[in-house]
């Protein structure tokens, strides 16, 4: 095990403490997009969604909830990574993750591409037994390596299966991928529509911890073209706060927002709905 080690510097989410304590949401950035394939920048949206969440208010109405008084929210920082190859890099996040953990904190981590949460999902999987793991993507992630890496964002969730039985995984709001990826994802009962309630009767069905991982080009490209992948046909922002709800609180245990590339969107807007998503998902993980 190397040590973690952050770069805790720069400017922090709304008003979180520096310092990790027992039942903070500790949020942690890994600023990473070294296997985008097609338009990279996602390694700036940590800071974008830090920078954002200063325009936004600490206070949920959806939630009724205020991240200020309801939560311990942390934020420590950018994770120090290496360039270059994946693997190193989610080997990282899985160590801070570990150790977010054994504080007793709950990690929310912000990418970085996609495959970064393979690292907190791996810890999570160590930790708990009968983790189940809830994607919102507009794509499967399931090729088994992408251009020669087997640790790939297109190859996400086929490493999560390395990890995860296959029906404690729900893939919700997929609208791209390859034949055999769709034929797999009928064939194994993964896929879920971007439906509340089918959500919901799904993770009735098990019990057990909940880790969400959202790729924030779940959403259609018209709210959020801030992103390496756009993919049309995606969900509003209602869709979004209903998806979240059919979570029962007491059983998400972690989650991770990525994907955001900043500068994709000169607007600025994709950056504040990243900080909105993490302000929601802080405040359900964390209650
Ligand atoms: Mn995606």
């Amino acid at each position: 095990m190397t040590d973690v080690t952050y770069d805790n510097h720069g400017p922090r989410f709304a008003e979180a403490s520096p310092e990790i304590s027992e039942g903070a949401v500790a949020l942690f950035g890994a600023c990473y997009d070294g296997t985008t394939s097609f338009r990279a920048g996602a390694r700036d949206g940590p800071d974008a969604i830090r920078a954002a969440s200063m325009g936004l208010e600490t206070y949920s109405p959806a939630q009724q909830l205020d991240t200020t008084e309801d939560i311990n929210l942390a934020d420590l920082g950018n994770l120090y990574l290496t360039a270059g190859a994946a693997a190193p890099v989610v080997d990282t996040v899985t160590w801070a993750t570990r150790e977010i953990i054994n504080a007793r904190a709950k990690p929310l981590l912000l990418g970085g591409e996609h495959s970064v949460s393979v690292g907190a999902i791996r810890a999570h999987a160590e930790y708990y037994s009968e983790l189940t793991v809830v994607q919102l993507d507009a794509h499967a992630d399931l090729r088994d390596g992408y251009r020669g890496e087997p640790l790939n964002h297109a190859s996400a969730m086929r490493r999560v299966l390395d990890v995860v039985p296959s029906q404690r995984l729900l893939q919700v709001g997929i609208r791209s991928g390859t034949a055999d990826e769709f034929e797999e994802l009928h064939q194994s009962g993964r896929l879920v529509a971007p439906l509340a309630d089918e959500l919901e009767q799904r993770l009735e069905s098990s019990s057990g911890p909940v880790y969400l991982t959202v790729d924030l080009d779940v959403f259609d490209p018209a709210y959020f073209p801030g992103t390496g992948t756009p993919e049309p046909g995606g969900i509003d922002w209602k869709t979004f706060e209903q998806l979240l709800e059919a979570i029962v609180p007491r059983r998400l245990v972690a989650a991770d927002v990525v994907e955001l590339a900043p500068r994709l969107d000169p607007t600025g807007c994709s950056s504040v709905l990243a900080a909105k998503v993490v302000r929601e998902v802080a405040l359900r993980v964390g209650r």
